[in-house]
């Protein structure tokens, strides 16, 4: 896909990128952007319709800089349809499922599967996100680490473990799906991933 770049400016390159969130519903994705964006976190419910947020993020100490488009979808199951937002233009996915929810995770990799059909491709980037760890202390957990390593390895992906609530892995989270994108332009080939924290994040591709 063509990337939009601006004429180096004080050393630092600006790249639009623009990235979709897609999950079961309640799984965490509007609170994973609220997180990324520095808002407090909400322990209310308000299902999503369709959402765009706009967040810059530097890369490569600086000199890189994405201007973020980032889609929040209503929750999706194996029935829904892909939001033309969402299918549009995008350069890469985050796929979203909660610890906690059995459900959420079996329909994952349904709405992964609905996603490359409604895009018409057999791979784009993407990465899986087993939001809500901060749960996982309290036995609340219905989905094993090796369970989603398994998927993300399925489809192909990283698998990233995050909180919505202690912001763990969030800038994270984003920084993955970039470097999955930037995989073809080679931007930040020679900006090394720094190391994964034990049991965080899986690097399965
Ligand atoms: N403990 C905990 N709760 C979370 C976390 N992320 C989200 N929640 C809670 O889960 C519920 C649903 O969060 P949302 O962010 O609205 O979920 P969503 O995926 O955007 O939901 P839809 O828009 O309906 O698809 C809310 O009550 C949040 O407070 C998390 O990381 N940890
Ligand atoms: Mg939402």
């Amino acid at each position: 896909m063509a990337s939009a770049s601006s004429p180096p400016a004080g050393g630092v390159e600006t790249f639009r990128r623009t990235l979709a969130v897609l999950g079961f519903r309640g799984v965490g994705k509007s609170s994973l952007l609220s997180s990324l964006l520095g808002r407090d976190f909400s322990e209310d419910y308000e299902p999503t319709v369709v959402a765009t947020h706009r967040h810059t993020l530097t890369m490569k100490g600086g000199r890189v800089r994405f201007d973020l488009k980032i889609v929040d979808t209503a929750g999706q199951d194996e029935f829904s349809t892909i939001p033309t937002e969402a299918s549009l233009g995008v350069h890469g996915y985050i796929l979203v499922f909660d610890v906690t929810s059995r459900t959420s995770f079996e329909k994952l990799r349904h709405i992964n599967d609905k996603l490359l059909e409604a895009i018409g491709a057999d791979a784009v980037p993407r990465v899986v996100v087993a939001n809500k760890s901060d749960l996982r202390p309290d036995s609340a957990q219905q989905v094993s680490d090796a369970e989603g390593r398994e998927l993300a390895a399925l489809i192909g992906c990283k698998l990233v473990e995050t909180s919505a609530r202690t912001s763990e892995n969030v800038e994270h989270l984003f920084e993955t799906i970039l470097r999955q994108v930037e995989a073809r332009t080679g931007l930040l080939d020679d900006d090394p991933a720094p190391a994964p924290k034990p049991g965080r994040i899986c690097a399965v591709l």
